[in-house]
């Protein structure tokens, strides 16, 4: 039987909290991460946490929860079995793009405390490699021309903090959680540059009143196939049509400056409050998504679909161990109490865990934003510091490698990537390997020019690249190895 053909998945008779949160971009990572920890918080020690997912672009998410009054199914995934949790703290979804205005009033509630994000590197509009906001981008654009109508979280968060304002309200606290160094600062320095063009009283408001803690997230947590909604159904006896799949292990480390210090009580279910959480954000986006982008290049250009498979060859298993050892934790100052060797032990077998079926293409998508925070500053680092970088050299080229869009058997990659069209086209338009790598090097939002201007790396990088495609990913990591 398929899965759809069960009973609908349903809410309990559970009380149902008031809504004290709105979340932005209702993906599967918050709905395996954030929002266990809030429903845990809730649990143990109470307050009205309830939150309203909304998503920014498409309906998808609300068509497969909503008939399931917003209930959902997270499954823990370790190598020995499952654990199944039932999480019924989404109390609505809304899709901004059909009524805007409904999301800034939700947003701009009393009962609201908190707007949690995960919207990705590419929804904060802004230039990764300087921070700032950019002003050409079609959704700043709307969201300053058209009040009623903004496009982006920005948008968003600024005309609901202005009709807060207005009514005479506090700000809610904006609480983003995604893989960026710095998010915090980061989502407040565009709010605000946002707000300077539109208000500037509204914006010295929100700079004296608003609070924008920054926060290190993590738990593996893969988007969800189908096949793993027939599995869910198959373990719960009842359809769930938006499962979320994730690995046992989890994190989250957040700075405590909360508007009003009104928050959950997170500190109860594990979270880490911290005065500065940049030694921790610095491990994770170095440590794990710096590999996880270099395993999903390499990986995917030698054949492997997911990271499970990718470790569990030796070629590339010794390749992400020395990275680690070698180029990524010599250059890290580690967390209070934390051994960064022990760190990478571990994360080395959560990329083991074969219940997880992490693709390398999904991690691979939007590297022009990704790249500058897990690979390129530790590489400018490392490089400065006089040291061999020579693995990270070589991720650097298969993410170029990558973006040219043909692989190693001469199939099409499908790149999703905000910059791919011009990405593709300056590879295509030059023949010589050299060239091609000079003129992706030219793209200023990704590489900085330390990097650019470094002769050295620049001979490296075009040398990994021909080797990547005479001789192949694998062959070329085996000779790294050696
Ligand atoms: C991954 C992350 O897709 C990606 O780019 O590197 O989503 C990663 O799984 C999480 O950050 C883990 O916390």
């Amino acid at each position: 039987m398929n899965a759809s053909q069960l009973p609908r998945l349903s809410r309990s008779d559970a009380a149902k909290p008031e809504v004290g949160i709105v979340h932005l971009g209702l993906g599967a990572f918050y709905r395996a991460h954030a929002a266990i920890y809030f429903a845990e918080a809730m649990k143990k020690t109470g307050g009205n946490w309830g939150i309203i997912g909304v998503s920014l672009k498409r309906p998808n998410q609300r068509d497969s929860l909503k008939p399931q009054d917003c209930v959902y199914t997270a499954l823990e995934l370790a190598p020995k079995g499952e654990i199944v949790h039932h999480v019924e703290i989404v109390q609505d979804v809304l899709v901004a793009p059909e009524n805007p205005q409904v999301v800034i009033e939700a947003m701009a509630n009393e009962s609201v405390k908190i707007v949690t994000l995960t919207v990705t590197e590419k929804g904060y509009c802004h230039e990764p490699s300087t921070g700032r906001l950019n002003v050409e981008h079609p959704d700043v654009k709307q969201d300053i021309g058209d009040a009623a109508n903004p496009a982006s979280a920005l948008g968003f968060i600024l005309r609901a903090l202005e009709l807060r304002r207005n009514n005479g309200l506090r700000p809610f606290t904006v609480l983003t959680c995604d893989n960026l160094p710095e998010n915090g600062r980061v989502v407040k320095g565009v709010v605000l540059e946002l707000a300077n063009v539109v208000d500037v009283d509204l914006a010295s408001w929100i700079e004296k009143e608003g609070r924008f803690p920054a926060t290190m997230v993590d738990r593996i947590v893969p988007a969800t196939k189908p096949e793993d909604i027939e599995k869910c159904g198959q373990i719960i006896g009842k359809y769930d049509a938006s499962p979320v799949m994730m690995e046992p292990f989890r994190q989250w480390v957040v700075e405590d400056n909360f508007v009003d210090d009104v928050r959950p009580d997170l500190g109860a279910v594990g979270v880490e409050l911290v005065e500065n959480v940049t030694p921790y954000e610095d491990m994770k986006l170095r440590c794990l998504n710096g590999t996880h982008s270099t395993l999903a290049y390499l990986g995917y250009l030698g054949g492997h679909e997911t990271i499970s498979d990718t470790v569990a060859d030796p070629v590339y298993a010794k390749f992400v161990k020395s990275l680690w050892t070698n180029e990524i934790i010599a250059g890290l100052t580690p967390p209070k109490g934390v051994s960064l060797q022990d760190y990478a032990d571990a994360l080395f077998e959560r990329y083991q865990n074969p219940a997880i079926r992490h693709l390398t293409w999904q991690i691979a998508m939007d590297g022009s934003q990704k790249l500058p925070q897990r690979i390129l500053t530790q590489l400018g680092e490392g490089l400065k510091a006089g040291r061999k970088m020579s693995g990270l050299t070589l991720a650097v080229a298969a993410w170029m490698r990558y973006v040219g869009g043909v692989d190693e058997k001469g199939e099409v990659i499908d790149v999703k990537d905000p910059l791919a069209d011009r990405l593709k086209e300056l590879v295509d338009v030059q023949s010589k390997y050299a060239d091609k790598v000079s003129a992706l090097l030219s793209v200023s939002e990704v590489f900085p020019a330390e990097l650019t201007g470094n002769a050295e790396f620049v001979s490296a990088v075009t040398a990994a690249y021909e080797g990547l495609v005479s001789k192949g990913a694998r062959s070329m990591i085996e000779a790294h190895n050696a």
